[in-house]
């Protein structure tokens, strides 16, 4: 045996000996009462050991620096992006020439959006995979792939990409033979062979796209029965109750993490358990599926990252990070109560909700990370805002956002959910920017919004294009493909000349592009202690967001005006030479300040 091969086994022996405990009690929640489950799990830790010992040296150096010097995506100074690789830079390696922007950004995260091979003709924006091993050949190699993360890793930046475990494509192999009846592929997947059974099915189920997509479930007439299908008919949910795609999308996981990829959104993480009588939603085995895998990340690939992508309440998010006392599953979530709770907040200009979700939104386990964002390439729903917005209020906010009633607001709706539309629409336009100008609020608004997201504890992510202020893009209605798909409202290709002016800090785009440099470094220097991490909400009045940051002379105190008329707020942390401005340098002196419409302040001790 080699040298490298005796450290790699012992260093492996020892995280194995802590963590495949949790694997075996996690698996066996899942599959203990399956015939063979004791030789399954063997093979299982074959294949995890395998990964290991296949891991490329710089990526054990990530794997190192992660368990010395801790998580790099809780780091301070951690900035968030995300895009898709076409809109963003046409391929990976138009991605790649664009790293720049994203580093002038303070950037050190980066998400892409899906880039595995999609099906031909729609995929749902590449959420429909074909192959989860293969670069979708649009987008280009995985060579390509390689070159773009090992660029990335040389300006420190992480890439992160969406892993779609839920479902595959109706042409991926398995679905192909599952048609055809083959074993065992017929079981990766669930068919009702009575139409009983279906509408049995869907008493309890709800639908995630009630317009474009009603019901759960698709007939296939090649098996004179219906496939199980949350979201469109041509992504089919994978059936986890079969331990064999467990082990299947766990080596996917390892695969990729082996590629060099530093961590996986994890696309619908609360359906990936069925239970009949159910939602079938964030059911208890969902965690312990998330547990094993983060457990086996941490033996085989410790460098990389889980992210939970739920939007649902806070009730349901929050233990995706794992139980107080129990396993880590996933290491961030995103925030989507505060999401959509800070729109509501700029429709209704009333900020309490949203001072009450963070109130409750810290009650994550230490090391979990909230993503914390405005706007991504989903709708913005609303029902996960109960209960701490009425769902009449609900309604107002999401018929203000949708244009619906009368407002600044550029956004349209989407689909509805007990009475409550889910909007469409870029940030800028949802802020009541448009190509005349708009909205003469619409600039601070976009300001106001990202200002506050940057003072958060977590990783603020920015959705591409919101830097420069880019639009809303009307161009999927002349494409048969993506007509009838309202969500590609906010999927515009990235405006690279209008970037080049921002980077200038010229007109509007300029305005909020260098406004976000100036949070980047704001945010890069509130300490990184566990105390920064929490917050103290200042209560002043309700249209105004307040809270301090921080101990002793490093405390800053946030204070966000919702509203389109001036309000007076007080200060918490003016010291004896009063108090400065985080994000203009601006001083001033008093603790009593006038913030003007949509006005924000990050205030620190002078
Ligand atoms: C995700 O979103 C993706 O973000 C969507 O773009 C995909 O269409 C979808 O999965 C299917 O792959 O309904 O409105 O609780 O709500 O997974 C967004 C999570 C969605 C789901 C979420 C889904």
């Amino acid at each position: 045996m080699s040298l490298k091969r005796a450290v790699a086994d012992s260093v492996f022996d020892r995280r194995r000996a802590k963590l495949w405990p949790i694997v075996e009690q996690q698996l066996a929640v899942l599959y203990g009462t399956t015939p063979g489950f004791h030789a399954w799990l063997a093979d299982l830790a074959d294949m995890v050991m395998e990964a290991a010992l296949a891991r490329p040296a710089d990526l054990t150096a990530l794997d190192e620096d992660r368990l010395q010097n801790g998580a790099w995506w809780s780091r301070a100074d951690a900035v968030g992006y995300s895009a898709y690789v076409d809109r963003y830079g046409g391929d990976l390696k138009g991605v790649r020439a664009r790293l720049d922007h994203l580093s002038d950004l303070g950037v050190r995260y980066l998400h892409l959006l899906p880039l595995l091979k999609a099906r031909a003709g729609d995929s749902d924006g590449g959420y429909a995979i074909s192959d989860f091993l293969t670069v979708d050949a649009r987008l280009g190699t995985n060579a390509d792939l390689r070159d773009l993360i090992a660029s990335a890793h040389a300006a420190g930046i992480r890439i992160v990409t969406d892993l779609v475990c839920n479902h595959t494509a109706d042409d991926h192999p398995w679905a192909i033979a599952a048609r055809r009846g083959e074993a065992p592929y017929i079981d990766y997947y669930t068919f009702k062979p009575e139409e009983a059974q279906v509408r049995e099915a869907e008493r309890t189920l709800l639908e995630v796209f009630p317009h474009t997509a009603p019901g759960n479930f698709t007939y296939v007439p090649e098996r004179q029965a219906w496939v199980w299908t949350t979201f469109y008919p041509f992504q089919w949910d994978l059936n986890y109750a079969n331990r064999d795609v467990f082990a299947e999308m766990t080596r996917v996981l390892l695969d990729l993490a082996n590629m060099g990829l530093d961590g996986f959104r994890l696309d619908s993480t609360p359906f990936l358990w069925k239970e009949p009588g159910t939602t079938s939603r964030n059911r208890p085995q969902v965690h312990a599926i998330l547990a094993a895998w983060r457990a086996i990340l941490s033996i085989a690939a410790p460098n990389v990252a889980l992210k939970a992508e739920a939007i649902e309440r806070l009730e349901d998010v929050l233990p995706l990070f794992g139980p107080p006392e129990g396993p880590p599953e996933c290491d961030l979530a995103y925030n989507n109560g505060v999401m959509a709770g800070l729109w509501a907040a700029l429709a209704l200009e009333d900020a309490e909700p949203v001072a009450a979700l963070l109130g409750a939104g810290a009650a994550k386990p230490p090391g979990g990370v909230w993503v914390n964002y405005l706007r991504c390439h989903d709708d913005i729903i609303f029902g996960a805002l109960s209960p701490y917005v009425a769902r009449e209020d609900q309604a107002r906010a999401a018929r203000i956002l949708a244009g619906l009633d009368p407002s600044f607001s550029r956004g349209r709706p989407f689909q509805e959910f007990d009475g409550v539309p889910s909007v469409n629409g870029m940030a800028a336009s949802l802020c009541g920017l448009d190509e005349g100008g708009g909205d003469a609020y619409g600039v601070d608004r976009l300001l106001l919004l990202y200002g506050v997201l940057y003072a958060l504890p977590g990783l603020p992510v920015v959705y591409m294009g919101d830097e420069i202020a880019l639009l809303n893009d009307t161009a999927f209605e002349r494409d048969p493909l993506r007509r009838g798909e309202g969500r590609w409202l906010q999927r515009p290709a990235m405006d690279w000349d209008a970037a080049a002016e921002a980077s200038r800090g010229d007109g509007r785009a300029g305005r909020v592009f260098s406004h976000l440099r100036r949070l980047a470094a704001a945010r890069a220097s509130i300490p990184a202690s566990p105390k920064g991490e929490s917050i103290q909400m200042i209560a002043t009045a309700p249209q105004v967001l307040s809270f301090v940051r921080g101990d002793g002379g490093a405390r800053i105190q946030l204070a966000a005006n919702f509203s389109a008329r001036p309000v007076g707020v007080v200060l918490d942390v003016e010291g004896p030479a009063g108090w400065r401005d985080l994000i203009t340098g601006a001083a001033g002196q008093g603790r009593e300040v006038e913030l003007p419409p949509y006005g924000l302040l990050w205030a620190s001790e002078a």
